[in-house]
């Protein structure tokens, strides 16, 4: 169900009628079908989890709402244009980023989302695993067609690390930090990676997408005890239950809003607030790149994201990728 259908007008009316019944009549001259078309779309809600009671003179009801990524519940209150407008949802992925990047050669609009309640090949940087068990998070993916040259496309990734940032603050009112260049902490444990992958050309970008993975709650998944020290949960740092999708449409209407003001004041508002929130920053730290490591004073970030260090001799070295720790 990428884009609205019968269905989710039936489940709206439901919605709004709570909680009284809505009769098979009302609805079948509503939607000019007939009773037992109904019903069958009430079998079809009643499939994918919501619970309906039916009445034989009263009509149905609407008791209660499955906590799944369900299309119909994600565009359900929320406060965007375009971004998350067409969505793709499903129980099982691969990979989102996979996924959307096969859409992305179609012709899929900017905006679409791609979200799974679970990964089975979730993916990190450099081929690395992303654990995404079945309702322990957000795993999703976001197609955007900015027009910009390659190298400016790692901006996206420090604009959706303070939207996924504000979000957290928003729905939990916990202060997450930034840790270069693409992870968000919680009480030094890594609560939400992002992972952004592009098809460009030599000068512009054809299309972006922005691969985020939030941790909401481990307790009682299949979440790998390896990761259980370096990893965290915002359910557990909060305490308490999070909504998972509320916290998607707030990530998704702060990543419209940032995407639509770095098109018009470009990247220095956003490289000063990731800067403050930032945890790498005035530590000493290890940079491993790919063919190199170094070690030094973090003493900036560039506006083309770039890490610039101060190594023991004095000299500045500026990095563009790696992991520190
Ligand atoms: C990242 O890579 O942090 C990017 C993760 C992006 C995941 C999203 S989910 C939706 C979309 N679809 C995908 O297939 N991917 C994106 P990196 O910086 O390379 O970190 C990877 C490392 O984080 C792993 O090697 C583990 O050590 C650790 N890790 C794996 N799963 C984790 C999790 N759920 N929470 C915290 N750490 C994790």
């Amino acid at each position: 169900m990428n884009k609205p259908d019968k269905e989710e007008q039936i489940l709206l009316l439901l919605k709004a009628s709570r909680p009284v019944y809505i009769s098979g009549e009302e609805l079948s001259k509503k939607f000019k079908v007939t009773r037992s078309a109904i019903w069958k779309h009430i079998q079809a809600l009643r499939a994918q989890g919501y619970e309906i009671e039916s009445q034989t003179n009263s009509g149905y009801k609407l008791l209660s709402i499955p906590d799944k990524v369900l299309a119909a519940e994600i565009r359900y209150g929320l406060e965007t244009k375009y971004i998350g407008r067409e969505l793709y949802c499903f129980n099982e992925a691969g990979s989102t980023n996979e996924t959307a990047l096969k859409l992305a050669e179609s012709s899929v609009s900017e905006g679409t989302v791609v979200i799974a309640e679970k990964q089975t090949a979730g993916k990190g940087r450099l081929g690395r695993k992303w654990s995404s068990p079945a309702g322990a998070g957000l795993w999703f993916s976001v197609i955007l067609k900015p027009r910009i040259s390659p190298q400016h496309s790692a901006k996206l990734t420090f604009i959706s690390g303070l939207a996924v940032l504000d979000a957290i603050k928003t729905i939990t009112g916990l202060k997450a930090g930034l840790k270069w260049p693409n992870d968000i902490l919680l009480n030094g444990k890594k609560v939400c990676g992002i992972l952004t992958e592009i098809k460009a050309g030599p000068d512009v970008v054809n299309y972006q997408v922005l691969g985020i993975g939030v941790n909401i709650d481990f307790k009682g998944k299949d979440f790998p005890a390896a990761l259980r020290g370096t990893a965290t949960s915002l359910a557990e740092e909060a305490k308490k239950e999070v909504p998972r999708l509320k916290l998607l449409k707030e990530i998704l209407k702060n990543i419209e809003t940032g995407y639509e003001l770095f098109k018009v004041k470009g990247f220095a508002p956003f490289l000063l607030r990731w800067k403050e929130h930032s945890v790498t920053l005035n530590k000493k730290v290890k940079v491993a790149g790919l063919l190199e490591s170094f070690e030094g004073l973090a003493l900036d970030i560039d506006e083309d994201c770039a890490l610039i260090l101060q190594l023991p001799s004095g000299e500045k070295k500026r990095v563009l990728s790696g992991d520190v720790s």
